[in-house]
């Protein structure tokens, strides 16, 4: 990839799947596993944080330094151009099994976002698919237009498609696939392999819907040359809009697109190769990676 995408995020590079959690008690559960005790400096410095007058303004993003899912809502709080300041939890100290954190994401997991902003009462979401319909439904109420977002229901319900398919068909098999590959106690190739194909499959479906866009956009844009095109006699690469931008939903980039990038960053560590294998999954990333919210937030910058 490109400079600007290499040199983003040294911390997104070094992503770190940790093993599931627990529901019950979880704290026993994490320090009876882990033959660890919670290091009561992280509990303390996340208590302090819950307990002192929570601000008026703003949000507050829990992450870690290279979740992918924490870096999806950081860019999300950039594009919305929305005042935020971020936790980060230190997963080897157990913080986001504390129950401090607990609290706010009963799931254990980054990210989970607090809102201040809200009069009434202060709000916290989890689960980074629910946390980015909360931003932008509430951009749109606030000023009856997001561009990332819509507010037309069918074109809603096509970007919802496309973030639910990120969430639950996405971003958990490149998980377990960075599991079995680096975490894992033992050495299982068919579930490396199982996992692997998976996401081959899954970047199959975004190569096709993007490929579809852009024979579609050379169609309409490129038309006195269409003809061509359609016999076969020129080859789609030959059009100047080649490399114009594509998005799954419209023609502007959305939440559909967007929450995909921070994953499609770290898939060559379980050895795919978006340029090789998906060309209009790489143009895509590269053309998202290159907006000026997306490098902010890459960098931490809140
Ligand atoms: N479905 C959740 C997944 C969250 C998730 O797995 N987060 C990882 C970091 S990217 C995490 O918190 N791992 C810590 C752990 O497993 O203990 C979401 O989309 O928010």
């Amino acid at each position: 990839m490109n400079n600007t995408i290499s040199n983003l995020s040294a911390g997104l590079r070094n992503v770190r799947i940790s093993q599931p959690v627990s529901h019950s008690d979880i704290q026993n559960e994490y320090e009876s596993q882990t033959n660890q005790t919670l290091d009561s400096e992280s509990v303390s410095r996340l208590k302090e944080f819950f307990s002192q007058g929570a601000p008026n303004e703003g949000y507050t993003l829990v992450s870690h330094r290279s979740a992918p899912n924490g870096f999806k809502i950081a860019i999300i709080l950039s594009e919305l151009e929305y005042n935020y300041s971020t936790i980060l939890l230190d997963f080897n100290k157990g913080e986001q099994r504390t129950p401090e954190f607990l609290a706010i994401n009963p799931n254990g997991r980054v990210p989970a976002l607090i809102d201040h902003t809200n009069q009434d009462q202060q709000v916290s979401i989890w689960e980074s698919g629910a946390i980015i319909l909360y931003l932008v439904e509430k951009k749109l109420k606030e000023e009856g237009s997001c561009s990332i977002w819509s507010d037309n229901l069918v074109e809603q319900s096509h970007i919802l498609s496309w973030l639910f398919f990120q969430t639950s068909g996405h971003s958990p098999m490149i998980g377990q696939a960075l599991h079995f590959k680096y975490f894992h106690s033992s050495n299982v190739p068919s579930a490396i392999e199982r996992y692997t194909d998976e996401v081959r499959r899954v970047y199959g479906v975004l190569e096709m819907a993007l490929a579809e866009r852009r024979e579609a956009l050379i169609m309409e844009l490129d038309a006195e040359n269409a003809a061509s095109y359609s016999a076969g006699l020129t080859p789609l690469s030959q059009s100047r809009y080649f490399d114009h931008p594509v998005w799954l939903v419209g023609d502007r980039v959305t939440i559909a697109d967007l929450c995909f990038v921070t994953w499609n960053y770290v898939v060559d560590r379980i050895g795919i190769d978006l340029k090789a294998e998906f060309p209009e999954v790489y143009k895509w990333t590269k053309q998202m990676m290159r907006r000026p919210a997306v490098i902010r937030a890459l960098k931490g910058n809140e």
